[in-house]
């Protein structure tokens, strides 16, 4: 099976500054990560990021054909992005909401997703061991043909 985990805005900068909140490792290592993790448990990952709200929209439409599951850090447009919240609910797949830093213990704006009420579930706080949580999570779904 393929998941795809798609990664919003600035999370390509990864690992050159505020690493006391999202950690020291870089974009790569956290594909790394994702990938030997789906591999380990015998699936595919096709691991994305984008700056642009559009483009995200149009890997969410992408995944309704392409993927079995999706790990999604949407960064910035968790927050405001009724587009991406529309795009998981037509994706029709599996989505599994991630964020590197505890969106609860931060300013306040970011306690409010836009997304969470639609996926399939959230993960927070937990740095890059999230994304192998997410993976794990979505394998056993999958495996059991279950969304939840
Ligand atoms: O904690 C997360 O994973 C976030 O999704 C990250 C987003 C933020 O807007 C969300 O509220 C929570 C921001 C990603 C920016 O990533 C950077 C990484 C290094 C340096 C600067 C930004």
């Amino acid at each position: 099976m393929t998941i795809f985990v798609l990664n919003g805005p600035n999370l390509n900068l990864l690992g050159s500054r505020e690493q006391d909140v999202y950690g020291a490792g870089t974009l790569g290592d956290l594909e790394d990560l994702c990938t030997n993790r789906a591999q380990a448990l015998g699936h595919d990952v096709d691991f994305r990021q984008t700056n642009y709200e559009g483009e995200l929209v149009d890997w969410l439409q992408e995944a309704r054909t392409s993927a079995d599951g999706v790990v999604l850090n949407a960064a910035a447009f968790t927050h405001y992005s009724i587009a991406v919240r529309d795009a998981i609910v037509a994706c029709e797949r599996p989505v599994i909401e991630v964020h590197l830093s505890n969106i609860f213990g931060r300013e306040d704006f970011r306690s409010h997703s836009m997304i969470s009420a639609v996926c399939a579930g959230v993960i927070c706080g937990l740095g890059y061991r999230g994304y192998q949580a997410a993976i794990d999570a979505l394998a056993s779904m999958l495996a059991s043909g279950s969304s939840s």
